[in-house]
């Protein structure tokens, strides 16, 4: 863990979060300020700040929950489709500093999302 961490704190239970999946590796939540309802995040419980940092079998247990997570998303809001993806780097947009990836809801008539 690392202690100032949001996302560590949010596994710790420290801060709140709407948790849609928990396993022996992974947390899924809900984000704080979605681009769409349903909006959300997949993080390793080991704290790694970028991809590059996160040894793989963290990595591939992030992609495992990606991977099983967005359909039932993409249904539990009645989406058209999921857009999958990683800030990867503060250059790439990345303001929280624990590897994550987004599951974004898109729908036919959205503005063309991120
Ligand atoms: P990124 O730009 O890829 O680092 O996205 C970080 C996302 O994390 C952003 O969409 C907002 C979300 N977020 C930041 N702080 C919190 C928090 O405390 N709780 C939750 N649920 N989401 C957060």
């Amino acid at each position: 863990m690392s202690d100032d961490c949001v996302f560590c704190q949010i596994i710790a239970d420290e801060i709140p979060a709407r948790v849609v999946h928990e396993d022996a590796d992974t947390l899924a939540f809900l984000d704080a300020t979605p681009m769409a309802p349903g909006h959300t995040l997949v993080i390793p419980k080991t704290h790694a700040a970028t991809l590059a940092d996160t040894p793989g079998d963290d990595a591939t247990a992030v992609f495992e929950t990606l991977h099983a997570l967005a359909p039932t998303v993409e249904a539990a809001v009645d989406a058209d489709a999921t857009t999958i993806g990683f800030n990867n780097g503060t250059a790439a947009g990345q303001e929280v500093p624990h590897v994550h990836g987004h599951i974004i809801p898109r729908f036919a008539d959205d503005d063309g999302g991120p």
